[in-house]
């Protein structure tokens, strides 16, 4: 089944900023039961936006989140320190989010997770910047994939994020991507792929349709799990009813419960 990394968590999100800034725990204690209630499998908890305040803004979005939280954390954060703390602070076993082959952050996070566990996210950006071919995103995730086995992380706990790009910069971005989720999934059947979608339409209008119809595509390709926002009703039918389509959805079961609640509507 599809796995949805609530995205709503995240200080770069005005109304998000302004609930952390006020300590208003009210305002995402709220957000974070509805996207439960929508069917999040994860809630991503990002605090990097308002620089100089990202160790106390999660720690305090932890300590507001966790109480009210049935589900596991996302921990998004860039700097292997955030996530350190962040990991002790945390109940139940987290996605962390992320490690790249950047070597600074490598370098941290690899010491920091051996022997740990956990799943990881693993982003296919390296220190000479995002990925230029298809080929050149398999030979990271392959990196990436072997490094983390060599230190005791499984391949059904790696979450590889082959990073999405802008279609309107290159035509043939959204090929590359596609190609090279199904070289990676054909390489490691075990493996998830994940990543944010929103970055295909960049700079186009009406990004909605593009990302539904992008969804669709990379879910035929392989991918089973995306960092979105979960009371978007219109990707959450999509994803629900393309995830039956490919066979992932024995008897109908959850395709027929999302039309009964509402949540799927032609
Ligand atoms: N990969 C991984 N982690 C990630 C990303 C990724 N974490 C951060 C980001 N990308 C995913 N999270 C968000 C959170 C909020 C929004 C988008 C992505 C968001 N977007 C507004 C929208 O879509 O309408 C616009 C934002 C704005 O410009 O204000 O709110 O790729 N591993």
């Amino acid at each position: 089944m599809f796995e949805v990394i609530g995205e709503r968590i995240n200080t770069s999100r005005k109304p998000v900023q302004a609930a952390v800034a006020e300590r208003d725990a009210d305002y995402i204690i709220d957000d974070v039961k509805k996207q439960q209630e929508a069917g999040a499998t994860f809630i991503d908890v990002n605090a990097g936006a308002r620089i100089g305040h990202e160790e106390e803004d999660m720690r305090w979005l932890l300590d507001t989140i966790q109480p009210v939280c049935e589900i596991p954390l996302a921990l998004d954060s860039p700097d292997p320190a955030i996530l350190e703390m962040a990991f002790a602070m945390v109940e139940k076993t987290p996605l962390v989010n992320s490690i790249s082959l950047e070597k600074e952050r490598f370098e941290a996070m690899m010491p920091f997770l051996d022997g740990r566990e956990c799943k990881i996210i693993a982003l296919c950006m390296d220190d000479a910047g995002m990925p230029g071919s298809s080929d050149d995103i398999l030979g990271r995730a392959r990196k990436l994939v072997s490094e983390l086995n060599s230190i005791g992380i499984a391949t059904s706990d790696i979450y590889v994020d082959p990073l999405v790009q802008p279609i309107s910069t290159d035509a043939g971005k959204g090929v590359m991507v596609l190609d090279a989720v199904r070289a990676i999934k054909a390489e490691f059947p075990e493996v998830h792929i994940t990543g944010g979608l929103s970055n295909i339409s960049y700079g186009l209008p009406q990004r909605h349709i593009i990302n539904r119809t992008f969804v669709t595509l990379m879910m035929d390709a392989g991918m089973d799990s995306a960092i979105i926002d979960p009371l978007d009703r219109k990707i959450m039918a999509t994803i629900r009813t393309a995830d039956m389509l490919l066979g992932h959805d024995q008897f109908c079961m959850q395709y027929l419960q999302g039309v009964r609640s509402g949540a799927i509507e032609s």
